[in-house]
């Protein structure tokens, strides 16, 4: 092998390099988050780790129908896999705000201004696996507030067998208008990764379950949320236990949801 031999070769390994580099920089949100100026576009993070440019994870945060406070040690990466807890009795409830169980939140950061209302139509499609446990509220979901409007996707620990779909519509305001549907699964969420998908559109929203089209609404005409929204994963214990179910009082106190991918496609790529 002579000298310019070497250097071709040397330069082939050097662009295979670069482009192997430039096509993970395509697939993976991660590394292209530098030119990532418009969340509308298409992205997927793989959750190979936290990266801040596109989540922010909420601290010492809580609301009035959650019994437990979010702290950002519940939300983990580990080879790949983005873990949400919540736990159990781990917090002295004089510190916050009457809770004493601990929950995880990720949500997108503010792209363009602070309201943090950045996403509209498309489909937002995640690779999951629900937390078990009575009183433990899963979810992947779209949220804005002022006025409420939001779009979920939510499992209760009590019985990972189902999938909560939820819209919650306002034209004006933070009133409850909600239009909620529970759905069998025909297996266990929490025992395997499965695909769910929202698809929101101006007309419908239409959620998936492993590709497949599990529900669809388009009515009443005109209830589908139209402002942006951010989207968000947690995992928390809700007080509604009519809904949800009394706390767990099984073994173990931290129960986890695994997230693998997040992928979203705008309006008319899909
Ligand atoms: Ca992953």
């Amino acid at each position: 092998m002579n000298f310019k031999s070497i250097f071709t070769v040397s330069f082939t390994i050097l662009a295979v390099l670069l482009i192997s580099g430039r096509s993970n920089s395509l697939t993976s949100v991660s590394s292209s988050l530098a030119d990532f100026s418009y969340p509308e576009n298409h992205w997927k993070d793989n959750f190979d780790n936290l990266n801040a440019e596109l989540w922010r994870v909420y601290e010492n945060f809580t609301w009035e129908n959650n019994n437990s406070y979010m702290q950002s040690d519940n939300v983990e990466f580990k080879k790949g896999i983005l873990g949400i807890s919540m736990i159990k009795g781990n917090l002295k409830p004089d510190f916050f705000r009457g809770r004493s169980n601990s929950c995880g939140s990720l949500f997108t950061v503010p792209f363009k201004d602070n309201s943090g209302y950045d996403f509209k139509y498309g489909k937002y499609v995640v690779r999951m696996k629900a937390a078990t446990g009575s009183g433990v509220v899963s979810s992947f979901f779209l949220f804005r507030w002022d006025p409420w409007q939001e779009v979920d996707v939510e499992f209760l620990g009590k019985d990972t067998t189902k999938i909560h779909l939820n819209v919650f519509f306002n034209e004006e305001g933070n009133n409850a208008n909600e239009d909620p549907i529970i759905l069998p699964l025909g297996y266990d969420a929490a025992a395997d990764f499965h695909t769910y998908a929202i698809e929101w559109e101006k007309d419908h929203i239409s959620w998936y379950v492993d590709g497949k089209c599990v529900w669809t609404k388009t009515t009443p005409a005109g209830k589908i949320p139209y402002k942006g929204m951010y989207l968000a994963m947690n995992v928390w214990n809700c007080t509604s236990s009519d809904w949800v179910g009394p706390l767990f009082t099984d073994e173990p106190k931290k129960r986890t949801a695994y997230y693998d991918w997040v992928e979203y496609f705008p309006s008319g790529s899909y």
